[in-house]
Formats: C-alpha cells, sequence, structure tokens
C-alpha cells in the first residue's frame, strides 16, 4: 500500500514536471533563436536530469512495422573494416572478428561516473528493446529491418551520466564517427543494436554493435562501434559535408 502510494506521487510528480518541460520547450521551439537545437539544449538547463528524462521518454516514436513489412536491406558505407583492401582497414577490427568479437568491448568515457568497458555479453545483460523501423539514407533509398538490443538510455544510466552532459559521441573502427544530443540519446528507440532480423548483427551492417537513431536520417546509425563519449560541449565531429542535426 505504502508503495502504491509512492509510485502514485512520483508519477503525478513527474506528469507535473513534464507538462511544465513541455510548455518550456515549446517556448524555446518557437523563439527564434538559432541553432534551434542549441536553445533546446540551453533550456535543458532549467530542468533537474529526473525531469528531462521522464519529458524525452515521452516523445513520439517513429513508425514501427511487424515482421511481414521487413524488406531487403542494401548495406552502404563501409561493408568490412576487416578487408585488408579495404581503405578503411582496422586491424583491430580484423582481430576481433576472427575471435567471433569474444574480446570486443565497447569503451563508455567522459562525463560519466563509471567509465568502464562492456563485452557484447555485459551489453546483452541490460534491458532488451526489439523494433521494426524504417531506414533511410540520405541518398534517397530507404529499408525496413528488426532491431535488437539495449536502449542508450539503459546504458548512459548504468555508467551514471552526469546532469551536466550534453552530447554522445560515437567513434566506429572504419574511422567513421558521428554524435547525438540527449534528445536523441534518450528517445526510446535509440538502440545499441546487437541484432538484427533475429540474428546477430551481420558484419556489413555493423557488427557486433551498432547504433539506431530512429529519429534521424541513416548516416547517424553508426556501425562498428568501438567507443561511446559522452561530453558536456559539442564536439565537431569532422568534415563529412552533411548537416549535423537531420530528423526525419
Ligand atoms: N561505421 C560506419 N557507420 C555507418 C556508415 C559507415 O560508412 N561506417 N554509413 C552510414 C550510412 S550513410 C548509412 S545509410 C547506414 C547504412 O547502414 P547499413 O549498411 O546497415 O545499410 O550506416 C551509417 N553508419
Ligand atoms: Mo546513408
Amino acid at each position: 500500500m505504502k508503495k502504491k502510494q509512492l509510485i502514485t506521487r512520483r508519477t503525478a510528480l513527474i506528469t507535473g514536471i513534464t507538462a511544465l518541460g513541455s510548455y518550456l520547450l515549446y517556448r524555446t521551439v518557437k523563439s527564434p533563436a538559432m541553432p534551434t537545437y542549441g536553445s533546446i539544449l540551453r533550456a535543458g538547463d532549467n530542468f533537474t536530469y529526473e525531469a528531462q528524462r521522464a519529458l524525452l521518454s515521452k516523445r513520439a516514436l517513429a513508425k514501427e512495422y511487424s515482421r511481414g513489412d521487413i524488406t531487403s536491406f542494401p548495406a552502404v558505407g563501409t561493408i568490412d573494416p576487416g578487408d585488408e583492401k579495404s581503405t578503411t582497414f582496422s586491424k583491430d577490427y580484423a582481430l576481433t572478428r576472427r575471435h567471433d568479437f569474444s574480446d570486443w568491448n565497447l569503451s563508455v568515457e567522459g562525463r560519466v561516473a563509471r567509465p568502464r568497458q562492456y563485452s557484447l555479453a555485459d551489453l546483452q545483460r541490460l534491458p532488451v528493446r526489439t523494433q521494426i523501423t524504417r531506414h533511410s539514407c540520405e541518398e534517397g533509398w530507404s529499408a525496413i529491418g528488426e532491431w535488437t538490443g539495449v536502449p542508450l538510455s539503459q546504458l548512459l544510466q548504468h555508467a551514471g551520466i552526469y546532469p551536466t552532459a550534453r552530447f554522445v559521441n560515437f567513434y566506429a573502427f572504419d574511422g567513421y564517427l558521428d554524435s547525438i544530443d540527449m534528445i536523441d540519446a534518450f528517445h526510446p528507440q535509440t538502440l545499441l543494436a546487437y541484432g538484427m532480423n533475429g540474428k546477430p548483427l551481420p558484419v556489413q551492417h555493423g557488427a557486433p554493435l551498432r547504433l539506431r537513431v530512429e529519429t534521424q536520417i541513416g548516416y547517424k546509425s553508426v556501425k562498428y562501434l568501438k567507443r561511446v563519449v559522452v561530453t558536456d560541449e559539442y564536439v565537431d565531429p569532422g568534415d563529412s559535408g552533411w548537416a549535423w542535426y537531420t530528423g526525419i
């Protein structure tokens, strides 16, 4: 009984804070200040971390499909960093791949209380989510696939992300990198995926672990992950030639 009351009070509190947060966010989005994503994040300064999380988890979900909608899925960009003939060859990747990724680790660093290396088994012990979504590439094609993995929010909370954190940067074996803000990082469909269409993630799609950001164009979904770095400030991901923010 006591527990139930507690949950009710807490839920009421979160709902209240979320309403306030939505209002502040609405005002910020309406204001002409540029860049917009900067303003949204500045508005975050006014929230407690709990309130921000409650707000973010309420965001609209990208459309989810059923098994019958799954399509063939092209592999683009780097399709094998373990290939010696590839311009993006990685000796470390070739080695860990030869070991079936048994010695692969994801390094989680930066503005977290407990920086550490996560093995695939460590990640698979965290809460799991499966979703069937459409991937849209900036080059004009799209495809539907099923992804299984740990919500990024779960990993960030497990690592003890600091309330001042603003961005999450992703580094891949092929030298590819990109970053997302906390709104995308805590979106319930943002996954670190180790499974695709019911099987372990294949090499051409980013084995053993890739990002899925269902609220953004395909190039944000970094394949072949090796490092995740949480920062307070925006780190320029380099001259990919693509806009940093391209929400769908
Ligand atoms: N490490 C890495 N991640 C990457 C890329 C890449 O070349 N290297 N290409 C990006 C682009 S442009 C797209 S559309 C998707 C393609 O994912 P897929 O090969 O599974 O279709 O991965 C994204 N993530
Ligand atoms: Mo793409």
